[in-house]
C-alpha cells in the first residue's frame, strides 16, 4: 500500500485547541490524515523530545507546533527532527501574541521553524499542503484547485461590488 500524507500537530495546552480547529478543517478537506497531542515543551519535555523523534518513523510528513506565551515547543520539536516544523503562535491574554510570535520565529541558524501568523491556524495546514505537495501529486493538484476557487470567490465578490457601486 503506497504512503498516505500524513501531519503531526503537536500543541503546548489543550487551551490552544480552538485555535487548532481550523488546522484539522483543512487538513480533513485535502483529505490528510492527523494525529492530535497536547505536549509542552516546559511540562512534558521528554514527551516532546520522544514525539519529535519519532516522528519520522511514524510516517509523517510535516509537523505543526501550536504554542503560546514563551512557545518554546516549535524549535524544541525542530531540534530534535529533521522533518519540517510549522509554527502556530498562539494569540496570548497578555502580550497579544507577539510574545509567542517572536519565541518562535526567532531561531537560531541550523533548526529553522517556518512561522505563520499569530493564530494563523489556517496557513498553518494550508503551508503543511504545499510542503507536501512536492511528495504527493494529488496534493499539488488539489493545492491548484483550492487556489482556483479562492480567486473565483474573490472575482464574485468583486462583480457584487460594481453592481452595488452602481445603484449607489
Ligand atoms: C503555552 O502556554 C500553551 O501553548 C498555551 O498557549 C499557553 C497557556 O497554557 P495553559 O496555561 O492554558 O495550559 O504553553
Amino acid at each position: 500500500m503506497s504512503k498516505q500524507p500524513k501531519v503531526a500537530i503537536f500543541m503546548g495546552s489543550d487551551s490552544d485547541f480552538p485555535v487548532i480547529e481550523g488546522c484539522l478543517k483543512i487538513l480533513k478537506e485535502f483529505q490528510v490524515e492527523t494525529r492530535v497531542n497536547v505536549c509542552s515543551a516546559h511540562r512534558t519535555p521528554d514527551k516532546a523530545s520522544e514525539l519529535a523523534k519519532n516522528a519520522e518513523k511514524d510516517g509523517f510528513d510535516v509537523i505543526i507546533a501550536a504554542a503560546g506565551k514563551a512557545a518554546h515547543l516549535p524549535g524544541v520539536l525542530a531540534a530534535f527532527t529533521v522533518l519540517p516544523v510549522i509554527g502556530l503562535p498562539i494569540l496570548s491574554s497578555t502580550l497579544d501574541g507577539l510574545d509567542s510570535l517572536l519565541s518562535i520565529v526567532q531561531m537560531p541558524s541550523g533548526i529553522p521553524v517556518a512561522t505563520v501568523a499569530i493564530n494563523g491556524s489556517e496557513n498553518a495546514a494550508l503551508l503543511a499542503v504545499q510542503i507536501m505537495g512536492g511528495t504527493y501529486p494529488e496534493l499539488r493538484a488539489k493545492m491548484h484547485d483550492y487556489k482556483a476557487k479562492m480567486a473565483e470567490a474573490v472575482e464574485k465578490k468583486d462583480r457584487q461590488l460594481q453592481e452595488k457601486l452602481k445603484g449607489m
